[in-house]
């Protein structure tokens, strides 16, 4: 690829680490808690993970007393979806295991999981690792979404560690790619491989962290390139008043990374889906909750505004949450004759044919765009593709039909035009931010010194990270303390907990708190594009989000 002056630039950019670590890597020490347990069914995964679970919280310590460290060779693989950052993870890998032994070897397995079950490596050399510092994108080995699923991938996987004669082996994904971490070293264990396997959080939509996982890398950067481009449709907004904006924004599941734009740019209504769940709204309330806004502006003769839209909105509306679960298990149980249907209308017809009573009047109250995108493929890991539905497209039919019923009544008479924006793939690949830039790298690096220390089935963890970095600290958090059980492909499986947004937490309070006045208001804020030198103030501040949490 042809590199841009800012990222000439960026090459030199040198990123911070924690200073428990930040010293000779051949002295750090483990300190260790005591003994955890999973956030739920205890049981059922002390089962699973006979030879994992409930292994202790570990932080980094400088120690006194260097040693000699062997020449190791350590696999890693980046999984899932793009997150900024993901080089930085791997530079701080590097870095790492070379300053413990300058023998060693670093090996990137191509194209995600899939890498692993094919044996697909290369070396990743100092020249070639020099070519990837600070910038965005995982292209430096690539990404995937296979799922390490059967015995057969796992005695494959298995089989490839031990002729690669690997240390560690560095899973960089979310949360189910680490979950699939936490199985493999579970596995590895039991069958006597000796590579360790250590977990790293990506994943730009804020919904792996928790006590001790503060933030999963990329979400800094990614909000932030969002927040710039709604910032500035803002201001066209308000210049041109003529348009409702309606945007989408990535995140799957949760809501966090449109309630962390909210924080930043001040729409005038920002839906947030654990909400919708929380007060059972219908899609209809949904849609009259933006009509207010657009009525209330219009008497004000402001006929423009923002609205966001968290991509997983479809699937905590409860009647659609049911039709979405009822439909995985249809769809996983009826795969066979499912998979011969060619046509959307074929599949529309086969699935209205299958669902009975309620759930089947749900689904035949969707436009038909909607109902072939809910039955488009289930990723790997079973989930529906938000990414695909285009919510954005539909609330603006509905929100027209609505205020064309309403001028009827004579209770509205602005002009309204709708416009859809999605935004997502836009903000996973730009260059990390400062903040990101660091924690990423401190991640890697830290990866490689708890596999260093002998630790399996654990996921890196930097803390108090809406401090300055000279206030970080570092350490592994069990990955089995992360997990519960889930209903995935029609039956229980193991799986790492997704944070959604909380009701009750200080970012959605913060934005609750001022909601009414943006409602009406025109009160856009415009953070303008990410700053990689200057202030402080401008160039290294984590998110509002992090930063309200962290208080
Ligand atoms: P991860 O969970 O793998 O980090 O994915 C993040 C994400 O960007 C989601 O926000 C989005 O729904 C999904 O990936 C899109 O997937 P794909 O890249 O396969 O289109």
């Amino acid at each position: 690829m042809h590199v841009s002056d800012l990222q000439t630039i960026r090459y030199s950019y040198s990123p911070k680490l924690p200073p428990a670590i930040a010293g000779a890597v051949n002295s750090i020490e483990v300190s260790k808690g005591g003994p955890t347990e999973s956030v739920a069914d205890q049981a059922a995964l002390k089962d699973v993970f006979e030879h994992t679970y409930g292994q202790p919280v570990v932080e980094l310590v400088a120690g006194s007393t260097e040693h000699d460290a062997p020449k190791r060779t350590v696999g890693v693989i980046l999984s899932g979806g793009q997150a900024p950052g993901g080089h930085n993870v791997i530079a701080g890998l590097f870095d790492a295991l070379k300053a413990a032994h300058p023998g060693s070897t670093l090996l990137g397995f191509r194209g995600g999981p899939s890498g692993l079950l094919n044996n697909d490596a290369i070396e990743i050399t100092a020249d070639h690792m020099d070519r990837y510092r600070n910038t965005g994108g995982f292209d430096i080995i690539g990404s995937g979404r296979t799922k390490i699923e059967s015995a057969d991938d796992f005695a494959q996987s298995a089989k490839v560690c031990r002729e690669l004669k690997l240390d560690g082996l560095i899973v960089i994904g979310g949360d189910d790619s680490n979950t699939n971490a936490a199985l493999l070293a579970e596995y590895f264990r039991a069958e006597g491989v000796t590579t360790n396997v250590i977990g790293v959080p990506k994943t730009i939509d804020g919904d792996l962290r928790n006590e001790h996982i503060e933030a999963s890398f990329g979400f800094d950067t990614a909000t932030k390139t969002y927040s710039e481009l709604i910032g500035n449709i803002g201001r066209d907004a308000a210049s041109a008043r003529k348009y409702w904006h309606f945007i989408r924004l990535m995140g799957r599941s949760a809501s966090h990374i449109a309630l962390e734009c909210a924080l930043q740019t001040h729409p005038n209504v920002c839906i947030v889906s654990e909400e919708v769940e929380a007060k059972a709204s219908t899609l209809n309330d949904v849609v009259d909750q933006i009509c207010e806004s657009v009525r209330l502006r219009a008497a004000k003769g402001m006929n423009f505004g923002i609205v966001l839209i968290p991509e997983g909105l479809i699937e905590f509306i409860p009647e659609i949450k049911k039709l979405i679960a009822n439909l995985n298990d249809l769809l996983a149980h009826e795969s066979d004759a499912f998979s011969r249907l060619q046509s959307d209308a074929e599949r529309i017809e086969f699935v209205s044919g299958h669902l009975q009573g309620d759930l089947a009047d749900t689904f035949t109250s969707l436009p038909e765009s909607i109902q072939a995108q809910l039955l488009d493929d289930r990723d790997p890991h079973g989930n529906v593709q938000v990414s695909r539905i285009e919510t954005e497209k539909m609330l603006i039919e509905m929100v027209e039909a609505h205020l064309k019923q309403d001028a009827e009544q004579g209770n509205y008479s602005g002009k309204f035009s709708g416009l859809a924006h999605f935004f997502g793939y836009e903000g996973r690949c730009a260059f990390p931010s400062n903040f990101d830039a660091d924690y990423c790298y401190s991640l890697g690096y830290t990866a490689f010194l708890l596999l260093s220390s002998g630790l399996t089935g654990y996921i890196a963890s930097i803390r108090n990270i809406s401090r300055p970095a000279t206030e970080w600290t570092a350490g592994g958090i069990p990955l089995t303390m992360l997990m519960n059980m889930e209903q995935r492909h029609g039956s229980k499986k193991p799986v790492i907990r997704k944070a959604l947004v909380e009701l009750d937490g200080a970012p959605f309070r913060e934005f609750a708190s001022k909601r009414d006045a943006w409602k009406v208001e025109t009160e856009f804020s415009s953070p303008g594009a990410i700053q990689y030198f200057g202030p402080p103030e401008v160039c290294d501040q984590p998110t509002l989000t992090l930063k309200l949490e962290r208080a």
